[in-house]
Formats: C-alpha cells, sequence, structure tokens
C-alpha cells in the first residue's frame, strides 16, 4: 500500500489544512448561522455536537474521502463477521458479539460463538441473582456483603469505571471493591475493614498469569484462610473470571465458579464478557443487560449509519483531522459527572493501548503521529486545576466535554451549575476574549491606563480551540453502554485510518518480561549478567539498609 502520507485524500487534506489555518472558530460561526446543526447528530442516545471542531463542509467531505480510502467500512464489517483482524495475535476481535442482542449466529472460525457467550450470561446471572438475594452464601453460612474484584488493566479499569457509573443503581447490602495495585497497600487497606466469613473475591484474569493479579489473588486466599481457618472456604468464596480454565482450577476455584471468556475477548474491550460479573453483581443483572442493550443500539448504529452520519466515524475523523492535520496531540476527556470519574482513565487505557502503536499492519514503520495522550479528569474540579493550560498554554488539546442532561442527585439547583460550567468552558475554548475585549473590561472596572496596558496580554485567551460535547439524556447502564462503544469503534476507525492494528499490546510485554529478572536481582538471585549501570546502583540502593534515607 502506497503510504498514508503520499496518498490522495491525506494530500488533499493538508493542502486543505494549510488554507484553512488562519479560520478562526469565531469566524466560522460568523459565516454560517446553520452551523450547529450541521456539525452535531444523534447516535442512539447520545448527542454529539462538533460544531466547535475547526472544521468545514470542505474539510468534512476530505475526511470522509479518506475514511473511504482507508476502506473503513469493509474494516468495520469485517470485525463484525469476525475475520481474524487482530493479525499479531491471529484472533478475530468480537466483544460486539458478546451484546449482540439478536437471536443469530456470529462465527470464529466457523464456529458459532453464540451458544457460549448465551450460556455464560445465563450463569452470570443466576450467580449474580444466587449472591444478591442471599441464596449464594460463604463457607459459615454468612451472607455475602463484600465483593473484591481482583484484576489490573482491562480486567479492572472497564468494570470499575461502570460500577462507579452506576452507583444509583447499586445496592447497599453488597459492597464493591477493586484491587489492582501489587502494592500491598492496596489489598492491605481494602481486607482491613471485611470480614472473611462475609467477602467474596472475583479474580478478574483473562490469562490468569498476571503478575500482580495472582499475587493479589493468593494473599486474599491466605487472608481468606487464615480467618476461616480451613482451607476449603477457597472453593466457596473465590470467583474466577479467565479464558484459562487449566490455571483456574490449579488456584483452587471449583469449575461451578468459572465464568469462562475467550480469547477473541481483547482485556480492554472485555466489560461486557464475564469480566462484568463485578457489575452484575453491584448493580443485578437486568442493569447489566441494559448496558448491553446500549452498546448493542451504538454497534447497530455504527453498523449502518452512512459514514457522513456515523458518530464514532466522525469522532475518529475529527481525532485524525486534530492531530495529523492541526498538530494537536493530546486528547482531553472532560466528563461533567461525578459518577464518571474514573472514565478517563479507562478511555486513556482504551486509546493509548490500542493505538499506541508505530508500525503499521503491515509491519512497516509510520511516518505519521498515531495515537495521541490521553487524560482527564471530572469537571468542574478540572477548571481549578489543568484548564489554565487548556485555555491559555501553548500547548492545544482536544477535548471531549460528555454531560448528561438529568441527573441522579438532585440537590439544589447544583445540576445546573455543573451544566452551566460545561458549555461555558468549551465556549471559553472555542471563542476565547481577544484583546481589545480584555482591554475594554478593564477599562470598564476602572483600571488605569497603565494597568490596562500592563494586564490586558494576561486577560486574554486566544481561543479556536477545538472541542466535542456529548451530551447523554440521563446516565443509565443503556447511555452508559451507548458511550463506551462509541469510544470502542471510534478507537477502531483511527487504527484503520492510521492502517495500525488495535487490538494487539506488544508494548507492554518488555516489562513484564524484565520485572522477573530485577526480581531476582532484588532477591540478592545471581541474574543471567550485569545490569545497566543505572538499574544496578537502584537496586543497590533499595537493598542496602545503610544508603536508605
Ligand atoms: C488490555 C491489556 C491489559 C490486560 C491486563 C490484565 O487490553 O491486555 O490491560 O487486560 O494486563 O491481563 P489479564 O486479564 O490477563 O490478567
Amino acid at each position: 500500500m502506497a503510504s498514508l502520507t503520499h496518498s490522495p485524500a491525506w494530500n488533499a487534506l493538508e493542502a486543505h489544512a494549510r488554507a484553512g489555518k488562519a479560520i478562526h472558530l469565531r469566524d466560522r460561526f460568523a459565516a454560517d448561522h446553520a452551523r450547529f446543526s450541521a456539525f452535531s447528530l444523534d447516535a442512539g442516545p447520545i448527542f454529539v455536537d462538533y460544531s466547535k471542531q475547526c472544521v468545514d463542509a470542505e474539510t468534512m467531505r476530505r475526511l470522509f474521502a479518506l475514511a473511504r480510502q482507508q476502506d473503513v467500512e469493509s474494516n468495520r464489517d469485517a470485525m463484525f463477521a469476525g475475520q481474524h483482524i487482530n493479525r499479531t495475535e491471529r484472533r478475530a476481535v468480537l466483544h460486539t458479539a458478546l451484546r449482540d442482542r439478536l437471536d443469530r449466529a456470529v462465527f470464529d472460525d466457523g464456529k458459532d460463538v453464540m451458544p457460549g457467550v448465551r450460556d455464560v450470561l445465563r450463569r452470570m446471572r443466576e450467580f449474580s441473582n444466587g449472591v444478591r438475594h442471599g441464596e449464594i452464601r460463604g463457607f459459615r453460612g454468612g451472607v455475602f456483603t463484600d465483593v473484591v474484584n481482583i484484576g489490573i488493566g482491562g480486567s479492572d479499569l472497564g468494570p470499575l469505571m461502570v460500577v462507579e457509573a452506576l452507583e444509583p443503581y447499586r445496592t447497599d447490602r453488597l459492597r464493591s471493591h477493586f484491587v489492582s495495585n501489587v502494592d500491598g497497600a492496596h489489598l492491605a487497606r481494602t481486607l482491613q475493614a471485611l470480614n472473611p466469613a462475609t467477602t467474596l473475591f472475583v479474580v478478574a484474569s483473562k490469562t490468569f498469569t498476571t503478575q500482580e493479579t495472582m499475587a493479589n489473588a493468593a494473599a486474599a486466599r491466605e487472608w481468606l484462610v487464615q480467618g476461616l481457618g480451613d482451607v476449603r472456604s477457597v472453593e466457596h468464596h473465590f470467583v474466577a473470571l479467565s479464558t484459562n480454565l487449566e490455571a483456574t482450577g490449579r488456584f483452587g476455584v471449583v469449575p461451578a465458579r468459572v465464568f469462562e471468556f475467550w480469547d477473541w475477548v481483547g482485556g480492554r474491550y472485555s466489560l461486557w464478557s464475564a469480566i462484568g460479573l463485578s457489575i452484575a453483581l453491584a448493580v443485578g443483572m437486568d442493569r447489566f443487560d441494559e448496558l448491553l442493550d446500549g452498546a448493542y443500539e451504538m454497534d447497530e448504529h455504527f453498523r449502518r449509519a452512512p459514514l457522513e452520519a456515523n458518530a464514532p466515524v466522525i469522532l475518529a475523523l475529527l481525532g485524525v483531522w486534530c492531530s495529523n492535520f492541526l498538530g494537536i496531540d493530546t486528547h482531553v476527556a472532560l466528563p461533567y459527572d461525578q459518577s464518571l470519574h474514573r472514565l478517563p482513565a479507562f478511555l486513556q487505557q482504551l486509546d493509548m493501548e490500542s493505538n499506541g502503536k508505530r508500525v503499521d499492519r503491515d509491519g512497516l514503520p509510520v511516518d505519521y503521529d498515531t495515537g495521541p495522550v490521553v487524560w482527564g479528569e471530572p469537571g468542574t474540579n478540572g477548571q481549578h486545576a489543568f484548564f489554565q493550560l487548556l485555555h491559555q498554554g501553548t500547548r492545544i488539546c482536544a477535548a471531549d466535554f460528555i454531560v448528561a442532561r438529568d441527573t441522579h442527585y438532585p440537590v439544589g439547583n447544583q445540576h445546573q451549575l455543573l451544566l452551566a460550567n460545561c458549555l461555558a468552558q468549551s465556549r471559553a475554548l472555542a471563542f476565547g476574549k481577544t484583546e481589545t475585549e480584555a482591554r475594554h473590561e478593564l477599562e470598564r472596572q476602572g483600571a488605569t491606563a497603565d494597568a490596562t496596558a500592563e494586564l490586558a496580554p494576561y486577560k486574554t485567551f486566544p481561543g479556536n480551540r477545538p472541542s466535542n460535547t456529548l451530551v447523554l439524556r440521563k446516565l443509565t447502564p443503556a447511555t452508559l453502554g451507548a458511550l463506551i462503544a462509541l469510544y470502542e469503534h471510534k478507537v477502531f476507525v483511527q487504527g484503520v485510518l492510521w492502517n495500525i492494528g488495535s487490538f494487539d499490546q506488544w508494548g507492554v510485554e518488555l516489562g513484564k518480561q524484565l520485572a522477573p529478572e530485577v526480581l531476582s536481582r532484588l532477591r540478592g538471585e545471581s541474574s543471567a549478567g550485569p545490569m545497566d549501570a543505572s538499574t544496578e546502583g537502584l537496586v543497590a540502593k533499595l537493598t542496602t539498609a545503610t544508603t536508605a534515607r
């Protein structure tokens, strides 16, 4: 394939970006009163406003031409059809099958995966109902009061983010905890308030070999056995979510307590699978089904809407426009919703692990930027922290504002305050404040001529900083499912546009490989050979009592 950067669609966009560089969002809005309706759309339960992006109709036409040149539609269809688009791991990518709500077959290597999917969902329902209704109990007959999910990365961030987001749907009778960090503090602090007799551990690990998860699970098992004084308690208090049924057995989880998933479910795309058991335990299986329904609605939108009205495609194209043509290399996720406080961390993994790649699908180094740096925090907190840089820094960040029209928490008029802040911030980013406006403001406030001249540059906001605003009717299981699926598909489309494989993660392997070698040095065991001087020096610093200050 000809290099992307020499392709017709890419060149056309470059030329267009050069020509339009000087056009400010103020001028774009002034020139086109229909801009809001032209550059917004409904995608299932989510409304997407992208009118505050630095685009016009011609930009969008050229972006859609890029999507067609890169075969977005056939790549999308290949994913839904179970083709092995995860080339380096030789796997299908079928997280969409996990939420397929139609009674149809979905094939991987000629085998219909749907009977297995439905069976696990049925077992998740049975088990979560049993625990929630107090029918499935601990070893000594105690009703479970606490669920501790032990997992990391994709086996933690998704369920954690959803359980936090769906707080209004949770029951007080069953508390949820998530332990991911191998730092003993995470497990120790979680367990200190818990009673072994009423605690259920959910060990979530696709491979069931991940060092951190296995260490935490082993420590939790010891805590349980010590607390209850009987090793037989393990089979009553441990559940495993995994593709590795041999390893779950070796750990001591009985087959009836193992919830299976499959290699065609990527870790960061796995909350829809058995990995979602902690969600089902927290909010009930009916709510979990609604989450799947919402994701399915977005899947159908992504499958069927023409590119020009396809929200994941549009968001992906806008991201590429910002990053590759406007030179904006960071993307900030700003949920104006405290319940979505872990969404930025979830999106960070989804995006950066999927598209943080430097070779293309043919194994050749790319000569263009791929995935952006993704970060974020809920508004309004971020406004009192890093928004300074967003408004007046030298680096431009593309922003997504995410907000729900209705709240679950009608406290005073606070929801209106939240909405007002959300809209005010995207407005300030887009339109800024000119130096003349800053001067007039100072004059109106009675500043002297000298003070006005001195302060005006500091009070000037350049604006022209692009953002999308995503509006949900209300944060429900269904709208949350749709929101997550929207981002999943956006990330996938960007991978296609950049011709990179979004579903492997070789970049996380090196650290996993090197850790055991360093561990043996920390333990004072000999290793294959000396390591670099810095690591050797740090090992000495961390292991020699006298040097620690
Ligand atoms: C996700 C990644 C990674 C993975 C964790 C946990 O896509 O592959 O974050 O989820 O490393 O892996 P296990 O589930 O195998 O423990």
